[in-house]
């Protein structure tokens, strides 16, 4: 699952132990029995208790069966089938979330003496039952369940007009939709079996059929307004590859309202020409229109993930690789019951929702704030050519903490001319970093999203992308669209954009945005006459005064730094947390398409700041990609000329890459290239650089003979055995949640 906690297991060379019935969520790796592990590794982090309760922490099992509960009674009014027998013109609970706690109830209560505020559940129910079908966001509360818990709908954090709703054209494309168009799919390929046979060697009989022998994929989005539905079915050769392995046939449906039995088809699309009936495509059948330039192949072990005998093995790689192990045993500590962790000065709260994943709160260096929240909003792409294509909101599946070397050192210094050999002192500190590692598996992309607090009170966000390509039938004449990547495929060039959520405080709530311009300038100088006016470089610097969508500078000219006007550090500079950017940072490419017209301002400008707000806790709401001209949530409604001077702020980020796509995507896309990221870096936050109560670190000096003194400040390796030759029988992430 998690590479790098797998791998550190499989040196622990001891009797894997039940998960910890205790353990809640986390669940432990391996240890022996009696606790102890060789080399003083650890398989379990020293413990620590939070300061506070988490108050961002999931709601309980009970308490999500005791709403589900409340929701089915006849008094609520909502007049609910049970899911499991619910169709589309019924009313049904689609799902129920932990929901967002507002930020002006939790201050309070972790940086006071207030109580904890009380918990709500979100509760999406499917109205396909009402004279006006729609979907609904609902709030339950307050929990755990008492007689005091009403249900109330959850409209104010939503913009766009109609508050929680949906309107059922719009609403998520969900398998009892799915189940409604199978009939149609089924009647529209039927029909015209004999010619996908002929041209394909494959036929789509329905789902359930036997004789069925290709996967019908359906695309986003499903409606651009919520006036009206259609759908898009591509068709793949069956398997672990089916991705691998389209074919050029798209069938398109209207599938407007909630009565099956008006659904209609719309077309058949292939060889680049659209045909609105069956009969249409049979004409050109007929005619010997239709061909297949490049024919996809059933086989699809070229695509498959596997160790390929015929290209040999690479020297020495019949050895185990390097591996991250933990010898002087765990260096954070963790309270597993509420999700919290220290690590080297820093200190954050973790929780989970269905809708947003892995979220962090309260981090915290060195006992001062840096950021409320760190949340990842939305993983969007959109692709060129025929196939749009979205991402809904992600659903990582464990959460993995391990700490690792940097591989180089944090600081390092030569000092001295050196002696009669030449050695001088040499100063060098060790860099280590804890990651909070979480993998996502959304449709075709396994997301890997690293969380990297460093030493230096520096955090690093980056997210990786592998997977298959969503790719199409090649054609010579789509060159344009992306390369070709085998005999019958074609990569589909397209953009990846990950959105985030910042919530700094900066030493306090009240935070400003100093934006640093670097400016060339001519210059004269008194003591250089003969140069005349000559250029140099000077910086700018003022605070941005209210609301923004902006993006990096070129050259990395301009520095944006969240500082606190009234907090200084000892030499009186504002205490700052700087944005850096890294890898690949890019916005979404197209502005005005009509499949992300309106619906996805956030993904279109580098960055964003705008003033915090209860109500404006998301970038997107998981439903507007339905909605591209009449969104449920609409983030550019955020930008109304607030001040962002002296107040609470809340920066917004993208994440992503233009993937070009190319032959190494095959058999899936690496994490070496698929990358983007960006770091939050101190900016005058402490009065020097945070390595000076670091203990691994050397000191070497060497006397007039060449003798080399090492100091180590008491950190040395321990001197001890690892075995090797009995690999764990039970292979799990180091710490999971
Ligand atoms: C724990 O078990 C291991 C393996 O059986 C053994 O080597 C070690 O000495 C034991 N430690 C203690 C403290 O009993
Ligand atoms: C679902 O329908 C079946 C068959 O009518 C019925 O036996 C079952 O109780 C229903 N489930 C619920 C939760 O109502
Ligand atoms: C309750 O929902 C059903 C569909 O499940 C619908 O047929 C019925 O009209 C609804 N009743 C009321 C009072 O709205
Ligand atoms: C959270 O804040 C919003 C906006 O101010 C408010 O409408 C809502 O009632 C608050 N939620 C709770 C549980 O108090
Ligand atoms: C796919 O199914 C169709 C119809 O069932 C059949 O004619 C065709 O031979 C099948 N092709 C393969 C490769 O199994
Ligand atoms: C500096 O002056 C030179 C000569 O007039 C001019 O070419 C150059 O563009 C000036 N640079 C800036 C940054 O104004
Ligand atoms: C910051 O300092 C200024 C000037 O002293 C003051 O007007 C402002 O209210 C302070 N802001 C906060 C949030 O304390
Ligand atoms: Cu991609």
């Amino acid at each position: 699952m998690i590479t790098q906690c797998l791998l550190a297991a499989l040196v622990a060379t001891a009797t894997p132990v039940a998960a910890r019935p205790d353990a809640g969520f986390w669940r432990r790796a391996m240890s022996f029995t009696n606790g102890t592990t060789p080399c003083g590794l650890s398989d379990s982090a020293p413990t620590v208790k939070a300061p506070k309760a988490n108050p961002w922490s999931s709601i309980s099992p009970a308490d999500a069966k005791a709403v589900y509960e409340f929701v089915h009674a006849p008094e609520t009014g909502l007049n609910l089938t049970a899911s499991e027998n619910a169709t589309l013109t019924d009313n049904y609970v689609w799902f129920i979330d932990t929901l967002n706690t507002n930020k002006s109830q939790i201050l309070p209560y972790i940086d006071g003496n207030e109580a904890a505020p009380p918990k709500y559940a979100r509760v999406v129910i499917f109205e396909g039952g009402k004279a006006e079908p729609v979907s609904q966001e609902y709030m339950v509360g307050p929990l755990p369940f008492s007689s005091d818990t009403t249900i109330q709908k959850y409209d104010f954090a939503f913009n766009g007009g109609k508050g929680g709703q949906v309107p059922y054209n719009g609403r998520y494309f969900d398998g009892k939709r799915s189940a409604a168009v199978q009939p149609l799919l089924k009647a529209v390929m039927t029909e015209v079996a004999d010619i996908t046979v002929a041209l394909f060697d494959g036929a789509y009989l329905g789902s359930a059929d036997k004789g069925t022998n290709l996967t019908a994929a359906s695309t986003t989005p499903t409606s651009r307004d919520g006036e009206t539905a259609y759908l898009t079915f591509m068709f793949r050769y069956p398997g672990l590859a089916s991705y691998m392995t389209p074919i050029d046939l798209f069938v398109l449906l209207d599938i407007t309202g909630t009565d099956a039995s008006k659904y209609a088809l719309k077309g058949y699309v292939t060889n680049e020409r659209f045909f609105a009936t069956a009969s249409e495509l049979r004409a050109a059948f007929d005619a010997g229109e239709l061909t297949s330039e490049f024919p996809q192949t059933r086989d699809q072990t070229w695509a498959l993930l596997d160790h390929k005998p015929e290209t040999g093995v690479r020297d020495l790689e019949d050895r185990l690789a390097p591996q991250s192990i933990e010898i002087g045993g765990k260096r954070y500590k963790v309270d597993v019951e509420q999700q919290y962790v220290e690590y080297m000065g820093w200190s954050f709260y973790m929780a989970f929702t269905r809708t947003l994943g892995l979220q962090f709160y309260d981090i915290k260096f060195k006992g001062d704030r840096v950021l409320y929240e760190l949340t990842l909003q939305e993983a969007a792409a959109q692709y060129a050519g025929f196939q749009p294509k979205a991402a809904g909101t992600v659903h990582p599946d464990a959460i993995c903490i391990f700490e690792a070397d940097d591989g180089f050192p944090l600081a390092r210094h030569r000092s001295g001319s050196g002696n009669a050999y030449g050695f001088a002192n040499i100063a060098s500190v060790k860099s280590t970093t804890l990651h909070a590692r979480t993998v996502a598996t959304v449709g075709n992309y396994d997301y890997l999203f690293d969380y990297a607090f460093h030493l230096d009170g520096s955090l690093d966000i980056t997210a990786r992308a592998s997977g298959y390509l969503q790719s199409s039938p090649y054609y010579k004449s789509q060159a344009r669209f992306g390369s070709r990547i085998s005999q019958g495929t074609q990569g589909s060039f397209h953009d990846h954009v990950l959105t985030y959520k910042a919530d700094f405080d900066v030493a306090g709530a009240s935070n400003s945005l100093e934006v640093t311009e670097l400016v060339v300038v001519n210059q004269t100088q008194p003591w250089y006459p003969e140069l005349g006016s000559f250029e140099q470089m000077e910086y700018r610097t003022s605070n941005m005064a209210t609301e923004a969508q902006f993006n990096w500078a070129a050259n990395g000219q301009t520095m944006y730094c969240v500082v606190n006007n009234n907090a200084t550090n000892a030499w009186g500079e504002k205490r700052g947390y700087r944005l850096v950017p890294g890898r690949s940072n890019v916005h979404l490419s197209i502005r005005d398409s009509p499949f992300t017209r309106k619906s996805s301002s956030f993904l279109k400008s580098h960055l964003a700041v705008t003033q915090q707000h209860d109500t404006e806790v998301y970038a997107n709401s998981w439903q507007n990609v339905n909605l591209a001209e009449a969104p449920q949530h609409d983030f550019l409604k955020f930008f109304d000329g607030e001040s962002v001077d002296d107040t609470d702020l809340v920066v917004w980020f993208n994440l992503g890459m233009h993937h070009f796509t190319r032959a190494e995507d095959v058999p899936v896309t690496l994490y070496t290239e698929a990358v983007s990221s960006i770091s939050f870096a101190p900016h005058n936050f402490n009065d020097r650089a945070q390595e000076g109560d670091l203990l691994n670190r050397r000191w070497i000096v060497p006397d007039a003979d060449g003798v080399l003194a090492y100091d180590d400040y008491g950190v040395t390796l321990p001197t001890c055995q690892i075995e090797l030759d009995e690999p764990a029988t039970k292979i799990e992430p180091w710490v999971t949640i």
